[in-house]
């Protein structure tokens, strides 16, 4: 069965590590591609003829090639809807979904390797800005997400079951502590990535846990 299903991966890409707890989660054997981000792999010919987009996640799943982590992600939920990571009526899923997004659409892509890259090259700004750049966008995500953690009445952020929202959650957290973000401001959020990260879904897909992790 993983034989018809493989992943576009890198151990250090979030996107890719949300599409890997969201596998694992779901009992879903895969193989794993590296395409090595830190050495330009994602903008070679062969990648690109596949995704045009040249980002990772890249999920192919027998006849269907997926990009976009929170499509591949949606797309397993509808083809393996158990265990849910959208449980709930609709205002829940929206929640839930609202929550995942704060971190898939409004932090993660202003602090994406290209935009860094496109700072630090194209405009000329030094490590102190692109850190300065980096802290700011992640801490205008992770304020409201303390305080949903805070309201929470479960383990998660919604509650007694895993969701989207923390599959997003605990790898912006890993890229927080990677990129030194001082994480007192939110202990809520700490602790919530802490139990994440007992969870075997988790642990495997940890990026020090991939085979490419160097
Ligand atoms: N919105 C996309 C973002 C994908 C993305 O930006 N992936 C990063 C790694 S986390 C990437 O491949 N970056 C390569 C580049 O920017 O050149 C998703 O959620 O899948």
């Amino acid at each position: 069965m993983s034989g018809d299903r493989l992943l576009y991966d890198y151990w250090r890409s979030s996107a890719a590590y949300r599409v890997r707890i969201v596998l694992n989660l779901k009992g879903l054997e895969y193989e794993q591609k590296s395409i090595n981000l830190a050495a330009g792999a994602q903008s070679g010919v062969g990648f690109k003829m596949l995704n045009p987009h040249g980002r990772v996640p890249y999920l192919i799943d027998g006849d269907t090639g997926l990009n976009q982590s929170l499509a591949i992600c949606e797309y397993l939920e509808e083809r393996h809807p158990e265990p849910s990571i959208l449980p709930g009526d609709a205002a829940r899923r929206g929640h839930i979904r609202a929550a995942a997004q704060i971190i898939a659409c409004d932090v993660h892509p202003l602090n994406n390797i290209s935009v860094l890259r496109y700072l630090k090259n194209d405009l000329s700004q030094e490590e102190d800005a692109l850190n300065a750049w980096y802290h700011h966008w992640i801490d205008t995500g992770l304020r409201p997400l303390e305080e949903l953690a805070s309201a929470s009445k479960g383990p998660y952020l919604f509650g007694d079951t895993v969701t989207l929202a923390d599959v997003c959650l605990s790898p912006q957290m890993y890229n927080a502590r990677r990129f030194r973000m001082n994480l007192e401001p939110y202990p809520a959020l700490v602790e919530m990535d802490k139990r994440l990260m007992q969870l075997d879904a988790f642990q495997a897909a940890r990026p020090e846990a991939q085979e490419d992790a160097s």
